[in-house]
């Protein structure tokens, strides 16, 4: 399928690159790009060879800085609610994607930059990435999932308070936070990712995607139905060749050889 605002491609087998070009507009979600991320996620989500997606944005100034407010700044109360509705969706399916997507967020992730880049497994970020949710400069709110999302992650004073000073956070404060898993030099930044990808495409395919279902599905149930989520993924890895192969593998000192069976 071909994208005009966003790249989507393969650089080693298995893991996709999707990158966020528009560049002139430090890649400004409007509504055609929502919906070519939500291509492009079903794309890889209906690759069975996928391993992993690395989320980035084009150009070295920004990952996303945030929904396209030239987009917006006319809409209806009901054009607006579809605007929203459209992002949430598109960052939903990301985050049920059956593979791992990790953010790699090199400059400004504001607004729905941010809630891109939460809406990925984790978060890689540069010395020089900035992140924020300035709505309120705007006289909105968060409208793709963000409000929800960074109270997860951060906790609610924490989040309340970016959110209502639209205070922007560095990349060593978004660690300390618990924002991002970790922070590289800029010229480092898409190496580690690559390299994160590997390590996590060399793994059980079967298990890596029961991992990520039962984490992102188990989170928002009680523990005990939680639980009984993750022992039927666990019984289904149990009947997995790659079960057999990782174990007789360790047994016997070498490397695994799995086949996603
Ligand atoms: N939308 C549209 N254009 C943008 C955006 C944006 N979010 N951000 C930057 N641009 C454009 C600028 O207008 C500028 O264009 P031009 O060259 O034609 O003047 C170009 O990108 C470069 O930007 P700057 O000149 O401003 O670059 P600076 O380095 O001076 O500043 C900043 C960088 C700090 C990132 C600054 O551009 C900025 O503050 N951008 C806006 C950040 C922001 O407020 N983001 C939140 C937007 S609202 C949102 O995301 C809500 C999500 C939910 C929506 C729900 C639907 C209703």
């Amino acid at each position: 399928m071909s994208y005009e605002n966003i790249l989507l491609e393969q650089p080693e087998n298995g893991i996709y690159l999707l990158t966020v070009n528009r560049p002139k507009v430090l890649n400004a979600l409007d509504g055609p790009t929502l919906d070519e991320i939500a291509a492009a996620v079903a794309e890889v989500g209906a690759d069975e060879d996928a391993r992993v997606l690395l989320v980035t944005g084009a150009g070295d100034r920004a990952f996303v800085a945030g929904a396209d407010i030239a987009a917006m700044r006319d809409v209806t109360g009901a054009e607006g609610k579809a605007f929203s509705a459209k992002g949430i969706r598109a960052f939903r399916s990301l985050e049920l994607l059956p593979v791992p997507a990790i953010a790699v967020v090199h400059g400004y992730a504001l607004g729905g930059g941010c809630e891109l880049a939460m809406s990925c497994d984790w978060i890689l970020a540069s010395e020089r990435a900035a992140f924020g949710q300035p709505e309120v400069n705007l006289g909105i709110i968060p409208g793709f999932g963000g409000t929800q999302r960074l109270t997860r992650l951060v906790g609610r004073a924490r989040a309340l308070e970016l959110i209502t000073t639209a205070r922007q956070v560095k990349a060593d404060e978004a660690l300390a936070l618990g924002l991002v898993n970790q922070v590289h030099a800029p010229e480092r930044l898409m190496e580690e990712a690559l390299a994160m990808a590997r390590t996590v495409a060399a793994k059980g395919p079967i298990a890596v995607r029961l991992a990520k279902q039962s984490v992102q599905r188990g989170q928002h149930m009680d523990l005990d139905s939680a639980c009984l989520l993750e022992n039927d993924a666990f019984a289904l890895c149990c009947s997995t060749e790659d079960k057999t192969e990782g174990m007789s593998a360790f047994l016997e000192k070498r490397e695994a050889r799995f086949r996603a069976r």
